[in-house]
């Protein structure tokens, strides 16, 4: 059998120190042996960094990227996709650290790139969906989905969520360098840039569940982001 291609799951993590060490072996387990995980810490005051320090000296497949402070998720991805392509990462995943993305989906997500360029975990295809969540957190979700989907007149559901498999060739032809976004808004940008290149970019069903400790970093000012920088995204030359 051929080598499975070298993948490196990112987490980024802000305030994630009851949820680190759980999610990072629940993400080895799953990825295969040749398989990494490279946490980009913002200097979280509750010592999430240290407890990635520490999990990295414990284990090779683990890797820290400190920054300096807290830039939102944009910049940290940003980060963290050059570290992974500088060594030579074939897939590139994104997942949140506070198990609202189940690892149990990472198979499926890296072997649907082997037909696709980026494969998203699609909370709102057939048999995708959202538990846990209030009334007011799922209209504001899909809503902002929805929104994105009409601004941009692309046919992905799902151009928000944060669960994405990328093949190297994605990241290096969409110019990270001019990608500006912080929020929501980076999740939409990576997408459509992608499809707007030409790559091939599938939806798989995943059920998103509620962080399983720790507090939200969302805020009203990631939303306010995502409401003006997507549809000026369709004005922009590529
Ligand atoms: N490095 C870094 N990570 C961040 C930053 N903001 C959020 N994160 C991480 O990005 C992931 C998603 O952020 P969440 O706070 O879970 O955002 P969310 O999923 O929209 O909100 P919840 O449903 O409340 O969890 C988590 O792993 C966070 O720790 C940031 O500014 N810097
Ligand atoms: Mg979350």
């Amino acid at each position: 059998m051929p080598e499975r291609p070298a993948a490196w799951v990112i987490l980024p993590t802000y305030n994630e120190a009851e949820n680190l060490e759980g999610i990072v072996r629940a993400v080895l387990e799953q990825l295969p042996a040749s398989g990494k995980v490279l946490v980009v810490d913002d200097n979280s005051p509750d010592g999430t960094g240290e407890i990635a320090d520490r999990l990295a000296t414990e284990n090779d497949r683990i890797r820290v990227f400190h920054r300096e402070r807290k830039e939102g998720l944009g910049p940290a991805y940003l980060a963290g996709f050059r570290v992974a392509l500088d060594v030579g990462a074939e897939r590139i995943i994104e997942m949140d650290a506070d198990f609202s993305h189940d690892p149990a989906y990472l198979a499926a997500l890296i072997t649907a790139t082997e037909n696709a360029d980026l494969a998203i975990g699609s909370r709102y295809v057939p048999r995708g969906g959202v538990t846990d969540w209030g009334p007011v957190r799922r209209f504001i979700s899909r809503g902002g989905s929805a929104y994105a989907r009409l601004a941009l007149r692309v046919p992905v559901r799902d151009l928000t969520g944060g669960f994405k498999c990328f093949r190297r060739e994605v990241l290096e032809a969409i110019d990270l360098d001019s990608i500006e976004a912080r929020g929501y808004a980076f999740q939409v940008e990576t997408t459509y840039r992608a499809l707007k290149l030409g790559f091939r970019v599938v939806e798989l069903p995943i059920i998103f569940r509620d962080r399983r400790e720790g507090s939200s970093k969302m805020s009203k000012s990631i939303v306010a982001e995502a409401i003006w920088r997507v549809p000026a995204m369709r004005f922009r030359r590529w």
